[in-house]
């Protein structure tokens, strides 16, 4: 046996085996959904940074990192990735995320307050923080509560800032529940801003079960959706508009 090959790690092996990245027809998106889904961190930025000089920052997110992500989804839902390499896949897209961030950068206008969370008992925060990157980008001033939010802090936030628009993410069928109980406690207390709520685990069905929210599909509607909210679009409105 090789020296190389006494510290194999089987798993990886079987991984190469059973990975199917679809191949793009783009080169350069498929180097930075390769190195995502491979948790490349060493060459993530090298790999965006070229994908930018040929694309929007918004395809090689929407093309490249959400790609990717969808194919460790598929991993992790297979039982070929464990905890370890999807971590390192979902820092590896954080990476590749705040470059995209640095080329969108920040506009000058701020046109309004966004407040944006994940979901009590929910650490999945990556759709958050796209959600974050795209409102910046488009001049929103996002007060960022992070990941695994309390119901209580949101409606505190809520009162402190009064937004234009809420958002809330979550990715677990468990956690996904606070959202009715955030926005009964706001309706009950006058408040009557939009809450887009998005995240693999949350369906339109669930979101429309309560007042004032609307399901967000994909990351991308949130910049459109919060020019509505800033113009005054009821969130009843929005629901016809987004949801229907
Ligand atoms: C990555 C991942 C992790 C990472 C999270 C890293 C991070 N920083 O987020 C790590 C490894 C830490 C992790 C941990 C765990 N995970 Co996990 N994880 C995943 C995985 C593989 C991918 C999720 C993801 O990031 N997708 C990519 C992002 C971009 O998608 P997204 O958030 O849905 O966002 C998109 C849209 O929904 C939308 N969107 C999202 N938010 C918003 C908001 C607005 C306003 C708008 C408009 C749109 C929008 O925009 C995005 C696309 O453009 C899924 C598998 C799956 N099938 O989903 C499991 C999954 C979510 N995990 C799961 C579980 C069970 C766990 C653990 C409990 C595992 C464990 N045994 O410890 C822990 C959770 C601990 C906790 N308390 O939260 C389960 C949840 C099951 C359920 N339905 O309840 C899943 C579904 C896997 C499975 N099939 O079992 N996980």
């Amino acid at each position: 046996m090789a020296i190389a090959d006494v510290f194999v790690r089987y798993d990886l092996k079987k991984e190469a085996a059973e990975k199917k990245v679809a191949a793009g027809k783009d080169a350069l998106l498929q180097k930075v959904m390769d190195a995502v889904v491979d948790g490349d961190e060493d060459n993530i930025v090298a790999y965006v940074n070229e994908a930018l000089a040929a694309h929007d920052p918004l395809v090689v997110i929407r093309e490249g990192l959400v790609k990717a992500m969808d194919e460790v989804s598929r991993l992790w839902d297979e039982g070929v990735y464990y905890l370890p390499q999807t971590i390192i896949s979902s820092d590896t897209m954080l990476a590749g995320l705040d470059e995209c961030e640095k080329k969108m950068g920040h506009s000058m206008e701020k046109k309004g307050v966004v407040i944006t969370h994940t979901a009590e008992g929910d650490i999945h925060d990556l759709g958050q923080q796209i959600v974050n990157a795209l409102l910046r980008a488009n001049g929103f001033q996002v007060v960022d509560l992070g990941k695994d939010v309390p119901v209580d802090d949101v409606v505190s936030a809520v009162k402190q800032y009064k937004p234009a628009m809420l958002t809330g993410t979550a990715l677990m069928t468990t956690t996904m529940t606070a959202f009715n109980k955030i926005a009964n406690r706001l309706k009950r207390d006058g408040f009557d801003m939009p809450f887009v709520c998005g995240g693999g685990a949350v369906s339109l069905e669930y979101v429309t079960s309560f007042d004032l929210g609307i399901w967000g599909k994909e990351a991308q509607q949130a910049p459109p959706m919060a020019n509505d909210a800033v113009a005054g679009v009821s969130w009843t409105k929005m629901r016809e508009k987004y949801n229907s």
